[in-house]
């Protein structure tokens, strides 16, 4: 196991602080140009469509640990309350509690349905902003930490990312096809940069600047057999960190759930999830997770092509420190 010593040296070493001004809050994702975007767009010869996002529901991997639950998805308003108001609704039911509502309804033919959800942002597929996680009371770029107040992250909020799209060159890397894995890459194998570098070789496929790497170990369709949200399984070491900043990757994604391994054994002594540490705070690199990898994994098997148009905007919720995605790739 690492020490912290040899954590803080890979820190000093990765470390974006400053590379695109003293106030930037967009980190890694300046390394998406507009060559890189228009490069993206020139990936796609067959007009396929393949969404990578997970349902948000009450069947998600939420629950298991205890301070996220899954989406609650509440009708506010459907067309059986419509009739039951224009028929059975007393005077009293009208006038207050549904007044607008039976306005609406009475009388005319119009009808309408709405809903509302109740979520943590980190309940389903879901990109991490720069501000979801930090250490030593700064943030990336050395915005201080109590700059995330009660009102929302005043720095590094997941809304100061729409300016990037977020689009972007997609590399796939099929961890699972390339171990020879069934379904999914076991706990206690942590995916290091070599196994990558061996992967996108095996592939035939490059990693540049402003991609966005994604990465398939198989866990989201393992937790669809089994529908547990804790089943271990593997992620990336913490020292591809350091493969994502020398080949100035834009960002990495992948179907588990924190795209780093997750065993404490593998990684620095002392820490909890370093690769995010580095990531976030240190390189200002976004993290997605709970991708549904699976339908790329096969086509990009199929076709023999790893490289795709990532379209992959969050949710520009104000303030928040994380955001739910529907990724679609394009090839
Ligand atoms: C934490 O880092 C706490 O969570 P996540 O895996 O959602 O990024």
């Amino acid at each position: 196991m690492a020490t912290l010593d040899d954590f803080r040296r890979v820190a000093d070493d990765v470390r974006n602080w400053g590379r695109w001004g003293d106030d930037d809050e967009l980190g890694t994702l300046n390394l998406i140009t507009a060559e890189k975007v228009a490069e993206a767009a020139a990936t796609v010869t067959k007009g396929t469509v393949i969404p990578l996002g997970g349902d948000f529901g009450s069947s998600g991997p939420q629950g298991a640990f205890k301070f996220r639950q899954n989406p609650v998805h509440v009708m506010t308003v459907d067309g059986g309350d419509a009739e039951t108001l224009v028929r059975y609704g007393p005077q009293w039911l009208r006038n207050a509690v549904a007044a607008d509502v039976s306005a609406f309804f009475a009388d005319n033919p119009f009808r309408f349905n709405d809903d509302m959800i109740v979520m943590p942002l980190q309940a389903a597929t879901q990109w991490d902003a720069l501000s979801h996680v930090y250490y030593e009371d700064k943030l990336y770029n050395g915005f201080p930490a109590d700059s995330v107040t009660s009102f929302g992250a005043f720095h590094c909020g997941i809304d100061k990312v729409d300016v990037k799209g977020i689009t972007s060159r997609g590399v796939l890397l099929d961890v699972v096809a390339h171990r020879g894995e069934d379904v999914f890459c076991r706990p206690g194998t942590p995916i290091t940069p070599q196994e990558l570098d061996d992967v996108a070789a095996a592939q035939g496929v490059s990693i540049g600047s402003g991609d966005v790497v994604v990465v398939h170990t198989g866990w989201w369709t393992r937790f669809l057999d089994t529908g547990d949200g804790a089943e271990p399984g593997a992620g990336l070491d913490w020292t591809c960190a350091s493969w994502l900043h020398d080949l100035d990757v834009a960002a990495v994604a992948a179907d588990n759930l924190m795209v780093e391994d997750p065993d404490p054994a593998n990684g620095v002594e002392g820490t909890f999830l370093p690769m995010h540490m580095l990531c976030l705070r240190d390189m200002g690199l976004m993290l997605g997770e709970y991708w549904n990898l699976a339908g790329l994994a096969a086509d990009c098997r199929q076709d023999g092509v790893y490289e795709f148009q990532l379209i992959a905007p969050p949710l520009k919720v104000v303030g928040a420190v994380g955001a739910p995605v529907n990724p679609i790739a394009i090839k």
